[in-house]
Order: structure tokens, then sequence, then C-alpha cells
């Protein structure tokens, strides 16, 4: 009989630095009673940051959907934005907060992001840029996109809320397109509580940036533009900067976890693990999405998904329904037919992934999911690789 976790195991737990150290810094923001407004710590978090991606073009924000916000609103970013619609929904809202209307086309299988071949198809003489997703860290199709956008004259912006610690022939994903935005909130791998970060080519934006998450405010009597309050705070900052100490650990303890879900979890029939990016690409594991196949499993995704509460692993359906599906969009008119973002979305399902989650939880995790998959079950498999305390597979769940 296997049993559940004792303690909820959820999809991400963030990152926290140890107390003390926290404790000491927090001593700092009590004495120069400095809390937000571009502080002192802010200020050294931006260097940190500057250095961490090589540039000095970034701007910090108090979350990354306001940051995607103001990066639209900065370019002055019009008319239509194709994009991708197996995101988190801020994606799509950042652009019609903005009165920009999206354009959704398909993903490839594979990794999730923009299909170009799609892309191309949908300019028209009202779009203005790109704005595709680094989703779950996979980096997109860089060079076909940049080259799409090179030959429409459209802007290429990437949501890289998901993409921190990704690197590509050495370079970070920052540094491709004209924007990338990443987020900074408690369940990305790297966080600041909340935050999020524009790192973008043109150093002449900076100044725009600036002032639109500072109410447009150019020094005390002069407002130069209506801008909002978008500004990432002392706290927050103390965080981000203390977090990015860590970066290292983080992404090589989370490298384990990946590894041995691949490892266990590639016997189990109807399973579909995406291949890691090639050679190039240095990865973040971010998040450990696997698609479920109704037929081969045994069950569908929403089944597994439902069981495994039962033993207390909360995962997640990341990115299901797909934006189009929500209510507040369903109204547009969508002229790709999306077949391979509706058939992912109806699959996916992202399980646990955190530095702290131990291996011998993760091979649990491995041991749930083949003790529940009806074709193990009925299949009495022997090949089931064993980790110490495995239930062997195919016996009945009782849920
Ligand atoms: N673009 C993309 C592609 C994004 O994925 C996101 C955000 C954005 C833009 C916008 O960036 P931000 O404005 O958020 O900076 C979460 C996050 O709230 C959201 O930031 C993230 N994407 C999205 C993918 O996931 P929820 O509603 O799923 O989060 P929640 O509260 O259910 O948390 C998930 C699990 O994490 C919990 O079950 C337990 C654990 N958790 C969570 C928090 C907040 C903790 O252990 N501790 C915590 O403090 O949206």
């Amino acid at each position: 009989m296997v049993e559940p976790f004792e303690k909820p195991i959820y999809v991400t737990r963030p990152f926290l630095p140890p107390l003390a150290d926290f404790t000491q810094g927090l001593q700092e923001i009590w004495s120069s009673e400095w809390l937000t407004n571009n502080g002192p710590v802010l200020q050294r978090f931006q260097k940190e940051l500057c250095d961490y991606f090589n540039t000095s073009n970034v701007c910090l924000f108090n979350n990354g959907t306001l940051a995607l916000q103001i990066a639209l609103q900065g370019l002055q970013v019009s008319g239509e934005v194709i994009t991708t619609p197996f995101t988190f929904v801020a994606t799509t809202h950042a652009l019609y907060w903005n009165k920009i209307r999206p354009v959704f086309v398909d993903i490839e299988p594979g990794h999730y992001t923009l299909d170009p071949a799609r892309v191309e198809e949908a300019i028209t003489p009202w779009t203005s840029a790109i704005l595709a997703v680094h989703v779950y860290g996979y980096p997109c199709r860089l060079r076909e996109l940049a080259e799409i956008a090179r030959r429409h004259k459209l802007l290429l912006l990437y949501d890289a809320a998901h993409a921190f610690g990704v690197t590509v022939d050495g370079y970070s994903i920052g540094n491709y397109g004209d924007l990338s935005m990443f987020s900074f909130h408690a369940t990305k791998l790297f966080h600041s509580i909340e935050g999020g970060m524009l790192m973008f080519s043109d150093p002449g934006q900076m100044k725009v940036f600036d002032y639109l998450k500072n109410f447009g405010f150019d020094g005390e009597t002069e407002v130069v533009m209506p801008g909002t309050n978008a500004k990432m705070n002392e706290f927050q900052a103390l965080m981000g900067l203390q977090v990015l100490g860590h970066m290292g650990g983080i992404i090589s303890r989370r490298q384990q976890v990946d590894s041995v879900y691949r490892s266990r979890l590639k016997e189990v029939p109807g399973i579909h693990i995406p291949e890691l990016p090639s050679g190039n690409v240095k990865f973040n594991h971010a998040y450990f999405p696997v698609e479920i196949d109704p037929e081969r499993f045994g069950m569908d995704r929403d089944q597994l998904y439902t069981a495994l509460k039962k033993y207390n692993v909360f995962t997640r359906r990341y990115f299901y329904p797909l934006v189009t599906d929500f209510a507040c969009y369903r109204s547009l008119s969508v002229k790709d037919p999306l077949t391979k973002a509706r058939q992912i979305a109806k699959r996916i399902l992202t399980l646990p992934i955190y530095d702290s989650l131990e291996l011998k939880d993760v091979n649990r995790i491995c041991d749930l999911i083949a003790h529940i998959c009806p074709s193990l079950v009925q299949a009495k498999s022997n090949s089931w690789p064993r980790s110490t305390n495995v239930v062997p597979p195919g016996q009945p769940v009782a849920l």
C-alpha cells in the first residue's frame, strides 16, 4: 500500500536564504530608514543583476506583469501583436492593458514555443511586434524569429518570465530580441518575493521605463508622462540580492531532480517527457512538464492530477486552459486552429520541482505515478526500476 506524503508536496517552493542573512540585511534597511523609491539595496541589486547579465540595460519593477505592460507602453507598441496562447494569462493581459490586439498562433510540440512558420503567416499591415514566451525556460526559436522580425520590421519581445539563468551560446537569453521580461515571483527559481525585470538592447529606453514606473516624475516638480507606480521596494531587492548569491546551487539541485524524473519516468507507458534543450543551451530546470497520453497511460491527465492530490502531491496544469479559452478572451476571433497548443494543453502536467525537494521524495513521486498508472497495473510490469522502499507497480491503488 502506498502511503500519501505526510506534508503536501507542491509544484514549487521558494528558495529562502538563511534567516540570519536576511535579518542582517533587514538591519541595514532599519538603519537607513529607506524602504522604497530607488533605495540603496535596490541600487545594489540592480548593479549585481547587470553583472550577472553582463549588461547595463536592466530596469527593476514590483512584478513581471507591470514590467511587461510598461515595456509595451514605453516601446509604443500598438495594433496587433503575434503571441502564444500557451502561457500564463499575464502575457496576454499586458497586451490588453495597452489596447493591443493579441493574434494567437500555434506552438511547436517538443518545446512548446511559438512556431515561426505560423508567426510569419499571421503578419498583417497592423502587426507591430512579436511577443514570444520562453515557456518553462525553453528558448524560443531565436534565430528564426529574429529573421522574421528583421524582414518585416517588427519588434521582437520575449516574455522570459521562466527563463532566469538560461544561456544560449554562452549569452544570457535576455540578450536576444529587442527586450525580455523576467518575473521574480516567489514561484520562480529566482525570486525577490514579487518582482520583475526588463532587459533591453537600446540604452535609450532606460529613462522611459524609469519614468513610467515612477508616475512619470522627472525630478521633484515635473511629470513628463502619465506613468504608474511599479517600483520594486527595498525588501524585495534584499531578497533578490540574497537569492542571487545562491543561483548556482539552486539550478544544480533542480538539475538533479530533473535527472531522477527522467530516468524513472521514461519506463512509464504514456508519459512523454520533452527533451532537454540542445548542447548550446544552459538550462535552468524551472519546471518539469510531462504529457500524459490517456490511451497508453490508462487514464487522462486530469485523472492523474486528481489521483496524485489524494497522495498529497499537488501538480499543476500549467498552461491549461489556453489563454484563448478563458472567459475574458473567448469572444476573440482566432484564425489559427491552435491544433498543437490545444492537444498539449489537454495533456500537460507540471510535476513538483524545486531546490529543496529531496531526491527520495522525487523517487516517491515516481513510485506513486507508476502505482497509479492503470497500464502498469494491468501489465504487472517487472521492468519498473526500483528505488529503496519502492512499492511494486501493478498494485491496485486505493484512492
Ligand atoms: N508571464 C509568464 C509566462 C508567467 O508565467 C508569469 C507568472 C508572468 C508573465 C507574470 O509574472 P508576475 O507578475 O507573476 O511576476 C503562479 C505565479 O503567481 C505566477 O507568477 C506565475 N507566472 C505562474 C506560472 O504561477 P499560481 O496562481 O499558479 O501560483 P500559486 O499561488 O498557486 O503557487 C503555486 C504553488 O507554489 C503553490 O501551490 C505553493 C507554492 N508556493 C507559492 C507561493 C506564492 C509557495 O510554496 N510559496 C509561495 O509563497 O501563479
